[in-house]
């Protein structure tokens, strides 16, 4: 016969929603039933042969009471088999719950096991022994199991309310910086006004706030009781449970908030059946805020899931979800999900293809009300190490892949958000015009992923500059303000018409991303002056082209007349910002 101190069963399970949590203590002391202390029996027992198998348990838990605390009178009132199995090598297992006056005590649980002789080998599990069974407050509940419904609810729609606040102001500061960022670094090779991006700049402050605005007059306070905003993966109910507590006991409820909207969230509680107080909570499964630096180096901060004591790379909060996977350098997708043990992520890859897979999610929301790729919510999944050295990032029809790139050429594609907005802007094309991916509609298609791609960040008007040719500074795959240096044409009259590349995608969208940077910052270009109207309602104009008027056979024409009507209808048939439109495609050849 053998005892043995169990050490923490819960270990990091009460860090409620990252480092800021609040509503729970710390993990339970010895005074609990986690650290109810775990018995083990392996002692023979000889029992008649002529016993049934239930016999044999009685008999042996009999002769083996005193190794689980209890006397051999206990034993017959106070266990009860909840379960028999036969396994497939024909050994029985049998399962015991204890009770006191009728009530479970938690974790009070035995199972016992027989041979294949089918006499009984042992018996694990734990009980409250008889000298802890003293329950100060007796076994008469107080309240009602609704009642401690209510009062878990309520706990936990204080804390979802404080995490959702608490969100609210990480993305306003990291807003901030952004903003910051954006006046700093205008390069000196691009050709824009300083005018224009300040124009921009104020106009783009103006639609964050509001967005902020908005969202902090509707996240006052979370009910779960509004199905409006919530919903549950199970709907809590209420058990009596018997609670140890080391030397005593008392009376409790146990009941689970179990959500999946308005955010990711299984917490259990116990709550004293006499007085409605939480004697204790964890979290099994809920919203946490993971860290970690991206491939620049860069820290960060993003929303993971705690999965009991471990961390998945899985944002909940955002539509159907963001989910990060690894491919492990092979061609698979989606690969496996990233987990973590601490919260803390290492791999600069994952973590920047979560980070932007979020700041793209919500640059479609507050800049064009729009969730996700498909206007519902379309679950985003990402998966990086996508093949070996592989030089490309894509979007597959049902997600997107990152590769590693080979280090010279490329960095890991993921690191920089130009390509992510690229990407899931394709996911979006695909949802709407579905542009077909070849000759003229295939270059309006890359050449959209390039514009709105590059407006997520809006730093200047290169496209890759943070990937490409990680040892050659200041370069970039692509420029939208002069596509000749990256060999692309920018103009119509030099368009690529042969087969390569499905006749020239990633080419002439040079002449289509031309004309977006000469509206959106202005101009003389091929004898013709552009007025810039700025990157906020140039880049409305595509996105409305792209979403309500464009189809899969349309060609540069049918590009140009799609986005002057679009400009017309949203600012008017003689407005600046049409005029814009239409003499960019002047300038660069396209009637
Ligand atoms: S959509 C993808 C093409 C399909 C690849 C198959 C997997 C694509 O256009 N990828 C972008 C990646 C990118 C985006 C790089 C923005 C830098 C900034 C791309 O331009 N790829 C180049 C290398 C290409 O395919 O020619
Ligand atoms: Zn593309
Ligand atoms: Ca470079």
């Amino acid at each position: 016969m053998q005892m043995k101190k169990t050490t923490a069963l819960i270990a990091g399970g009460t860090l409620l929603f990252g480092a800021l949590a609040s509503g729970a203590g710390a993990a339970p002391s010895g005074d609990s039933p986690f650290e109810l202390t775990p018995a083990f029996v392996a002692e023979a027992v000889n029992a008649p042969k002529s016993a049934s198998n239930e016999e044999k348990v009685w008999n042996y838990l009999q002769n083996t009471s005193k190794s689980l605390g209890l006397s051999s009178t206990d034993v017959q009132k106070q266990l009860k088999i909840i379960n028999h199995e036969k396994d497939s090598n024909g050994l029985n297992h049998y399962r015991l719950q204890q009770y006191i006056d009728g009530i479970p005590v938690y974790g009070a649980v035995q199972t016992v096991h027989l041979d294949k002789n089918e006499q009984v080998t042992s018996l694990l599990g734990a009980t409250i022994t008889k000298s802890s069974q003293n329950i100060p407050g007796g076994t008469n509940p107080k309240i009602s199991a609704t009642d401690a419904v209510y009062i878990a609810e309520a706990d936990a729609s204080e804390r979802i309310s404080k995490e959702l606040k608490l969100i609210d102001k990480e993305k306003a500061s990291e807003d901030a910086v952004v903003k910051e960022a954006v006046s700093d670094e205008v390069t000196s090779d691009e050709v824009v006004s300083k005018e224009a991006i300040t124009k921009d700049t104020v106009t783009n402050d103006a639609v964050t706030n509001d967005v902020y605005a908005e969202a902090s007059e509707t996240d006052g306070k979370i009910s779960l009781s509004d199905p409006s905003v919530t919903e549950y993966a199970a709907k809590p109910s209420a058990e009596l449970y018997i609670y140890s507590e080391g030397d005593s006991a008392r009376l409790v409820y146990v009941t689970e908030i179990n959500l999946l909207e308005p955010v990711l969230l299984r917490t259990r509680y116990f709550i004293d059946a006499l007085d409605g107080s939480i004697v204790f909570q964890y979290d099994i499964l809920s919203m946490a805020t993971g860290t970690g630096k991206g491939v620049l180096g860069d820290s960060k901060s993003f929303t993971t899931t705690q999965s009991g004591s471990t961390y998945q790379l899985r944002d909940n909060t955002r539509g159907n979800g963001i989910l990060t996977y690894t491919a492990n350098k092979r061609t698979v997708f989606p690969g496996t999900l990233l987990t973590d043990s601490d919260n803390v992520w290492t791999d600069g890859a994952a973590v920047d293809a979560h980070a932007y897979a979020a700041k793209v999610y919500d640059y479609y929301l507050a800049k064009f009300n729009r969730n996700s790729l498909d206007g519902r919510g379309f679950q985003l999944r990402s998966t990086v190490h996508y093949g070996n050295a592989y030089n490309n990032a894509g979007w597959n029809g049902v997600g997107m892949i990152y590769g590693d790139g080979d280090g010279v050429t490329f960095r890991e594609f993921s690191a920089d958000p130009d390509v992510i907005g690229h990407e899931l802007t394709h996911g979006v094309t695909e949802f709407t015009a579905n542009l077909n991916y070849v000759n003229e509609s295939g270059a309006l298609n890359e050449a959209f992923s390039d514009i709105i791609g590059n407006d997520v960040q809006r730093t200047n008007w290169l496209i890759g500059d943070d990937i490409y040719t990680p040892n050659i500074p200041g370069d970039a795959l692509r420029s939208m303000s002069n596509p000749t240096l990256y060999n692309q044409p920018d103009h119509y009259r030099n368009r690529y018409t042969g087969s390569a590349d499905n006749g020239g995608v990633h080419i002439n969208s040079g002449i289509i991303n031309k004309a977006y940077y000469l509206t959106a910052a202005g101009g003389t270009f091929s004898g013709v002056t552009v007025p810039g109207i700025g990157r906020d309602d140039a880049v409305k104009i595509y996105y409305n082209a792209l979403v309500y008027y464009l189809t899969p056979t349309s060609n540069f024409s049918a590009a140009r007349t799609a986005l002057v009507q679009s400009a017309r209808d949203l600012y008017g048939a003689n407005s600046a910002q049409a005029r814009s439109v239409s003499l960019a495609f002047d300038a660069v050849g396209v009637n």
